[in-house]
C-alpha cells in the first residue's frame, strides 16, 4: 500500500510516497516536479525504515528511580498522573509561570507547536519557548517587519538565484532541485557561502564571504544598486517607506571599503549587486548561515530590503508573499493573565511580531534555571528537541538541566537531554502520526501529514501526548479531541477543508486559492504603514535603528573575536551532512557506514603549517571548553578558517561541538547566540 503523506526527519516536509506492508513501513520515496530517475535523493528518507525500527527506540514511558540509579519502565497512566501532578505542584508553590514548555525543531512548528501553547495557556504559563532565535523564526521576524511576512522564492522560474547562506543540496532537497532546474534552464546561480557547497560548485559565481559579515555585503549591495540607479524607482515609489534613510545608511557602506572585512574584492561586489538588480526576474534564497549570529536581525533586514528595492517582491520568478489559508488560532493566548510576564520579555518585539509564534529566545531558559532571572523555572517538558546538544554553551546548558527540580522529555530515542530527565515520554515518528504541518497552515496548498503505520511499541503521536496530559490537567473542555483527525478539522474549519478531503483529493495537496502574483497590488503589506518599510518607526519608537545598521557596523559578531590573539581560527559550525538532522540519527548503521564523519575541515596550508596530518585527532579549543575531532585536508575553505562537524554530540560526548559555542553575547532584539561561528586554537593531542 502507498500512503500519501509528509517526511519530517527534518524540517523540508517533503511530500512523500510511504510504502507500507501488513502494517509496516518498507520504504519512502520523495515526490518531486521531475521525473523519478532524476529527483535527488534522501539518505535518511532512504534509511526511513532502519530509522523507525531502531532497537534504540522509546518504545514504553520511563520514571527515574528513586535511588537515582536509570529508569523504570512505567504505563502512560502512572507516567502522566505523575507529570500532571508535578504541573499542579509547582503551580502551587511557585505559580504556574515556574513550568516551562521548550520545544525543538523536529515535530515541526505546526500542530505540535500550537497544542503545547493551548496546554501552556489554559495552565496559565506563557513559557511555551520555542528554539527560533537561532533558528529562521529570527528570519521571518526580518521579513515580516520589512513586508508583513516571510517571502517564499519561486526558484524555479527565476532568471537570477542568490542562494545565501543556504545549503539545499543537503538541507531541502525539493528546493535544490528548483534551482538546479532554473540554472539549466539559464538562470544565474551566485551562492554567498564561505564554504564551498555542493551549490557553490554549480555556481556562476560563489562569494566566499567572511563568515558572520553578511550585514556588510547586504548593506555595500543596497548602496550599489542606489548609487547607481539599479533600483525599481516605480515600486519604490508607490510601495515602500524610507528609502532616503536606507540610502543613508547604505552611504556607509560603499564596496570599496567594506570589501577588505568581507574578503571579498569590491569588484566582486558590485558584480553581484549589479546582476541581482539587473536580471528579472530574481529570487534569493536566504538561510540558516545568516542566524546563528549576533547581528542577525539587521543582516536579514538588509538581504529583504534588496527583494524589495529590486522590486521582486511577489512576482513570478522571485520571492512571493504567502496566502495563508484561514485557520483557527487554537492557542488561547488571550486567556494568559497579562501582567505574567515570560522569562523572555526582555526581547518583547520578537515575542509579539507574529500572533502564533510565540516566545522563541531558547537562552532564556536556561537564565531563568540557574540564575533564577526573570525569576526560577521549577520545571521543564522538552519535546522534539535535545537542548544539551544542540544549545549554544553545552556546559552551561547542562548544569541547568541538571539542576531544575523536574525535567519531563518527549522523544523518540534516548538522547543526552533525555538522560538527565526524570519522566520520558516516548513519541510516535512522523511515519505514525497524522498531524497538520506549518507549511500548511502557512501557504497554500495544504498538504497532510498523514499516518501511514501505527506507533512503534507504546508510544504514543505528540498530539495524544498534549491532549491527554491536558485531560489529566483539567482541560477536558479544551481538549475535546479523541483523533488527530478531530482536531485537524477543528482547526481548518474557516478554510473549508476536513482530513477526509485532503485525503481524498489531496495526493499532492488541496489548494484552496489559486497562485496570485503581485497581490500587493489589492493587499496592503501587513506592516504599519501598508507599505514595504525600509525605516520602521515600530522599532525606531523601540530605541532601535529604524533602518539596517543606521549607525554603521556593530561589534565584531563573532564569538571570541576580541581574544584572537590566543584563539587564532575562525571556526564555523559546519554546514549540515544530507544523512543527518541536527542532533539526530547518529545511532543507525546505514548511515554512519561511510565512516563517522566527525572531522575538522582545515585547509592543507594550515594543516602542514600546524603539522597535523590528515586523519590525526585534534583537539580545538575556545574559551568554553574543548572537543577533539579529525583531521581532514580541504580546499573549500579559507587559511585560518576551520569548519567543524555539527551536531555528533549524541556519537561523542568529545565531539559536541555546541562545548565550544558561547550564549554570553546575543542579539539584543532575538537574544541570537553567536552559535555559528567563533574564534578557536588548534591543538595537537600528545601521544
Ligand atoms: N552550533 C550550532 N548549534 C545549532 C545549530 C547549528 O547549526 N550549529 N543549529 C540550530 C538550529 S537551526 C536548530 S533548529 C536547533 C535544533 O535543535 P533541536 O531541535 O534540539 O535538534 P534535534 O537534534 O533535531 O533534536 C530533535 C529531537 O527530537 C526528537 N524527535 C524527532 N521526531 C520527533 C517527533 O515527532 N516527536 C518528538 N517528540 N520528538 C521527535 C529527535 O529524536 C531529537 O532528539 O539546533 C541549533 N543549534
Ligand atoms: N540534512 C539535514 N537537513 C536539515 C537539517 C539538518 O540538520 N540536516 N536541519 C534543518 C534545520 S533545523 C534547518 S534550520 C535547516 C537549515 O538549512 P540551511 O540553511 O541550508 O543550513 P546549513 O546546512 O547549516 O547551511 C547554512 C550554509 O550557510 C553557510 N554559512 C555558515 N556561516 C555563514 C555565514 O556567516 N555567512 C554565510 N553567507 N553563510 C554561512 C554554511 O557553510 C552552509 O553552507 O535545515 C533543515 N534541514
Ligand atoms: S530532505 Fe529528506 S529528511 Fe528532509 S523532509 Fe525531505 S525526504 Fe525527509
Ligand atoms: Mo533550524
Amino acid at each position: 500500500m502507498i500512503v500519501d503523506t509528509v517526511c519530517r526527519l527534518c524540517s523540508s516536509c517533503c511530500p512523500i510516497e510511504a510504502e507500507v506492508e501488513d502494517s509496516r513501513l518498507i520504504g519512502a520515496r520523495r515526490k518531486s516536479f521531475l521525473d523519478a530517475d532524476k529527483r535527488l535523493s534522501c539518505a535518511k528518507l532512504d534509511a526511513a525504515p532502519e530509522i523507525v525500527y531502531s532497537p534504540r527506540r522509546l518504545t514504553m514511558p520511563l520514571i527515574k528511580k528513586e535511588d537515582g540509579s536509570g529508569f523504570r519502565e512505567a504505563g502512560w497512566d502512572e507516567a502522566l498522573d505523575l507529570v500532571a501532578a508535578k504541573f499542579h505542584q509547582y503551580r502551587q508553590e511557585s505559580g504556574p509561570q515556574s513550568v516551562a514548555w521548550l520545544r525543538g525543531m523536529a515535530a515541526d512548528w505546526g500542530a505540535p507547536w500550537d497544542y503545547p501553547n493551548r496546554l501552556m495557556s489554559a495552565f496559565g504559563s506563557p513559557n511555551t519557548i520555542g528554539n527560533g532565535s537561532v533558528c529562521f523564526v529570527s528570519r521571518d521576524f526580518a521579513h515580516s517587519y520589512t513586508y508583513g511576512s516571510m517571502v517564499f522564492p519561486e526558484a524555479k522560474n527565476a532568471k537570477c538565484i542568490i542562494v545565501w547562506g543556504k545549503n539545499d543540496g543537503n538541507t531541502a532537497l525539493g528546493a535544490a532541485e528548483g534551482i538546479l532546474w532554473a540554472k539549466e534552464h539559464g538562470a544565474t546561480l551566485i551562492v554567498i557561502d564561505p564554504i564551498e557547497t555542493k551549490l557553490a560548485r554549480q555556481a556562476n559565481i560563489w562569494l566566499q564571504i567572511k563568515p558572520g559579515h553578511d550585514g556588510l555585503l547586504a548593506m555595500a549591495m543596497i548602496n550599489e544598486i542606489i548609487t547607481e540607479n539599479l533600483y525599481d524607482a516605480e515600486f519604490v515609489e508607490q510601495y515602500t517607506v524610507g528609502f532616503d534613510e536606507l540610502k543613508k545608511a547604505a552611504a556607509q557602506f560603499s564596496a570599496d571599503e567594506v570589501a577588505e572585512n568581507l574578503w571579498l574584492s569590491a569588484a566582486q561586489i558590485r558584480q553581484v549587486a549589479r546582476l541581482y538588480a539587473t536580471t528579472k526576474p530574481a529570487a534569493i534564497i536566504d538561510g540558516n548561515g545568516l542566524d546563528m549570529h549576533i547581528e542577525v536581525f539587521d543582516t536579514t533586514r538588509a538581504v529583504a530590503m534588496l527583494r524589495a528595492l529590486t522590486g521582486n517582491i511577489d512576482k513570478p520568478g522571485g520571492d512571493l508573499l504567502p496566502q495563508p489559508i484561514p485557520v483557527r488560532n487554537i492557542q488561547l493566548r488571550e486567556r494568559l493573565d497579562a501582567d505574567l510576564l515570560p522569562i523572555t520579555h526582555n526581547y518583547p518585539l520578537f515575542n509579539t511580531f507574529s500572533e502564533t509564534w510565540g516566545n522563541q529566545v531558547q537562552g532564556c531558559v536556561v537564565d531563568a534555571i540557574l540564575q533564577e532571572s526573570p525569576y526560577p523555572l521549577k520545571m521543564v517538558v522538552v519535546q522534539s528537541g535535545n537542548p544539551l546538544i544542540t544549545m549554544a554553551d553545552s556546559t552551561r546548558t547542562r548544569e541547568a538541566f541538571a539542576k531544575v527540580d523536574t525535567l519531563v522529555v518527549i522523544d523518540m530515542f534516548m538522547t543526552e537531554t533525555a538522560k538527565c530527565a526524570d519522566v520520558i515520554l516516548p513519541a510516535a515518528s512522523c511515519f505514525e502520526e497524522t498531524q497538520l504541518n506549518r507549511a500548511a497552515i502557512r501557504n497554500n496548498p495544504i498538504v497532510l501529514q498523514n499516518a501511514a503505520i501505527p506507533p512503534v511499541g507504546s508510544s504514543w503521536p505528540d498530539w495524544k501526548i498534549v491532549f491527554e496530559l491536558g485531560k489529566r490537567l483539567g482541560y477536558s473542555a479544551e481538549f475535546p479531541w479523541q483523533t488527530a483527525e478531530e482536531a485537524i478539522n477543528y482547526q481548518l474549519e474557516p478554510a473549508g477543508v476536513t482530513v477526509e478531503k485532503l485525503r481524498k483529493e489531496g495526493k499532492n495537496g488541496v489548494r484552496i486559492e489559486e497562485l496570485r502574483y503581485e497581490k500587493f497590488r489589492i493587499n496592503p503589506f501587513r506592516t504599519p504603514s501598508g507599505k514595504v518599510e525600509f525605516f520602521s518607526a515600530r522599532l525606531a519608537a523601540a530605541g532601535l535603528s529604524g533602518v539596517p545598521f543606521e549607525n554603521g557596523w556593530g561589534d565584531n559578531p563573532i564569538s571570541f573575536a576580541d581574544q584572537s590573539d590566543k584563539y587564532p581560527v575562525l571556526g564555523i559550525s559546519g554546514s549540515r551532512d544530507i544523512r543527518f538532522t541536527n542532533s539526530q540519527f547518529r545511532t543507525i548503521p546505514s548511515l554512519l557506514r561511510k565512516g563517522a564523519d566527525c572531522m575538522i575541515d582545515i585547509h592543507p596550508d594550515d594543516a602542514s603549517r600546524l603539522k597535523f596530518a590528515e586523519g590525526e585527532v585534534i583537539r580545538i579549543e575556545t574559551p568554553k571548553g574543548s572537543v577533539a575531532m579529525t583531521v581532514r585536508f580541504a580546499t573549500m575553505i579559507r587559511p585560518g578558517t576551520a569548519r567543524l562537524a555539527w551536531g555528533w554530540g549524541e556519537y561523542s560526548p568529545q565531539a559536541n561541538l555546541n562545548t565550544l559555542t558561547s550564549d554570553d553575547r546575543r542579539s539584543r532584539i532575538t537574544g541570537t547566540s553567536t552559535s555559528r561561528s567563533f574564534m578557536c586554537r588548534l591543538c595537537k593531542i600528545p601521544t
